[in-house]
């Protein structure tokens, strides 16, 4: 298998971990997404190849990984349900990022933008209360999440300090090997 994509991207990180976890045999090649080398016909990363298949979206390549081994991926339409909300989030932030990387606008001055803000900051609220998935090894929606406030807090795009339950999972998180070992490079 050959998996594109970048150090920093939080959806190819999730990837990373689930190939550590799996020890799928797996060439990581370094992709920025606007790369005209990028495969991915999202103009996105991650992307797979799996011999004739191709994989353009971080959930499919984590169903296939886990179904390579027999693991289950998102079992229960809960498990899906926190998934799915998590990775909306980041959507949200990453979209919020990538418009202030590339245009320089920020939320102050698009309302769309502010929308796509204020779900980050209601998003954390709710998880902050939820009962938050465990364990987190193996477990797709609790690595979303993981992810999720690990490139918050990469690319300090939120403040995680009144939030004291999330801050716990992430630190669980930073503790794990594989998590550990899939971090940002700093200087990225
Ligand atoms: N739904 C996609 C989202 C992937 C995604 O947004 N990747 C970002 C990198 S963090 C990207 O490639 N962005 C490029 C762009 O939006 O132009 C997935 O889960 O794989």
């Amino acid at each position: 298998m050959k998996l594109y994509g970048s150090y920093t991207s939080p959806y190819v990180r999730h990837c990373r971990i689930a190939l550590l976890e799996t020890n799928l045999p797996c060439e990581f090649i370094e992709t920025i997404p606007s790369d005209p080398s990028n495969k991915s016909p999202t103009r996105k990363v991650p992307y797979l190849e799996d011999g004739d298949i191709g994989l353009s979206d971080s959930s499919s390549i984590l169903r296939h990984i886990r179904e390579k081994v027999g693991a289950p991926y998102l079992a229960s339409v809960l498990d899906l349900d926190f998934f799915c909300l998590t990775n909306t989030l980041l959507d949200s932030a990453t979209n919020v990022f990538l418009f202030e990387r590339t245009d320089g606008l920020k939320p102050e001055s698009s309302k769309y933008l502010a929308r796509q803000a204020a779900r980050v900051e209601a998003g954390l609220v709710e998880l902050e209360q939820r009962e938050l998935p465990r364990p987190i090894r193996g477990n797709d929606g609790a690595i979303r999440l993981g992810c999720f406030l690990a490139w918050g807090r990469f690319r300090k795009r939120f403040d995680l300090s009144p939030h004291a339950r999330l801050s716990a999972f992430l630190a669980e998180c930073d503790a794990w090997d594989s998590f550990a070992q899939t971090a940002p490079p700093p200087n990225a």
